[in-house]
């Protein structure tokens, strides 16, 4: 990455954290997020990383834990604050809240509950782009545990099979909910799952956003040149609880652990290398005090919006039927990609 394209990374790291640092604060002072907010704060380098390698009309599906994919994406603060406070300026119209984030307007496509869910709607979302005759690409964003469930298999054979233009990235931040992978994964790479299916499979650094850009970047020119899926596995760590409630409680983790990982912060990271090559720390403080007043104004704007009328309630669940296809030569022929 160059000196603009670190500068546009480190201010969309920051953006994730503060807007999440912001989002805990709502929900510790019950000041209008209902339930929890699952945090990514620690993982950021492997979202941006991998965001920044797409263009805006490339699609990506989150998961979870996935407020800061549509912020990599470009997505504008104030909707998606308002979707966590359940407000009808929302992306989803306060209809999806924290954990069913959409916001088509940058290609982010939506984020499920259903733990592996989103890697089929990837596959779904790359073979309509054949479909449709464009070379867009089509991201999927998932955890170590995901990678434990069927809908994994099934979406890496598919892609693989009909040789679309997917890039699976697996945040492995070691543990899903309290179970450490080390206890519940035979080996200990999600990456050489790749080779099964016939793909590339590559381990990245995910506190370096540097190299999971360029790791990305790879796969998707891979993708959007008929090349087929990859897989790149983010080596990350999440530093806040599986679910956000206002209190933190390691529990099943070492705080050394924790504290390990926190000298590789992936935004101390990167901010340390852009002072060493020459850049002000003038400019770096101005980052992050426009990052403040961006987070705040979109705190603002979620807090004034009204919420959604009673009588919208059933409005935006279903989807407008479409025509089947006409393109039946679109499918392709078992064993063509052989
Ligand atoms: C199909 C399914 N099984 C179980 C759950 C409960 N659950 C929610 S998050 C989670 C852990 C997921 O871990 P991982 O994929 O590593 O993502 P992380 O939370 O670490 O980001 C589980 C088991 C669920 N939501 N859906
Ligand atoms: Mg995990």
């Amino acid at each position: 990455m160059d000196t603009d394209l670190q500068l546009d990374a480190l201010r969309r790291m920051v953006r994730i954290r503060r807007f999440e640092e912001a989002a805990m604060s709502i929900v510790r002072k019950g000041q209008g997020i209902a339930g929890s907010v699952h945090i990514c704060i620690g993982q950021e380098g492997a979202i941006v990383g991998s965001c920044l390698a797409l263009r805006r009309e490339d699609y990506m599906v989150g998961y979870h834990r996935s407020h800061g994919h549509p912020i990599a994406k470009g997505a504008d603060m104030g909707p998606l604050m308002a979707e966590l406070m359940g407000r009808a300026t929302g992306v989803c119209r306060g209809k999806g809240g924290s954990m069913h984030l959409a916001d088509f307007s940058v290609g982010s496509l939506g984020e499920t509950a259903i733990v592996g869910a989103g890697i089929p709607q990837a596959v779904g979302a790359a073979y309509s782009a054949r479909v449709r005759g464009t070379d867009q690409v089509a991201l999927a964003f998932f955890g170590d545990g995901a990678a434990n469930i069927g809908s994994f298999h099934e979406g890496l054979n598919l892609a693989a099979a009909w040789n679309l233009g997917v890039v699976f990235v697996c945040e492995n931040n070691l543990y899903a909910m309290s179970t450490a992978l080390a206890d519940t994964m035979a080996a200990d790479s999600i990456a050489a799952r790749a080779a099964a299916y016939r793909m590339p499979g590559i381990e990245v650094d995910g506190q370096d956003v540097g190299a999971v850009h360029e790791a990305v970047s790879a796969a998707v020119e891979r993708g959007r040149a008929g090349g087929g899926p990859t897989l790149v596995e983010a080596r990350t760590y999440r530093y806040r609880d599986h679910a956000e409630y206002g209190t933190l409680d390691l529990g099943h983790r070492a705080v050394e652990e924790l504290e390990q990982w926190r000298t590789r912060d992936p935004i101390d990271l990167l901010r340390a290398r852009l002072l060493d090559s020459g850049v002000d720390v003038a400019l770096l403080d101005q980052l992050d005090a426009d990052v403040a007043a961006e987070v705040a104004a979109a705190v603002t704007f979620a807090k004034r919006s009204p919420m959604p009328a009673p009588e919208e309630l059933y409005e935006d669940l279903w989807a407008t039927p479409i025509e089947p296809s006409p393109r039946r030569d679109a499918v392709p022929v078992a064993g063509a990609a052989r």
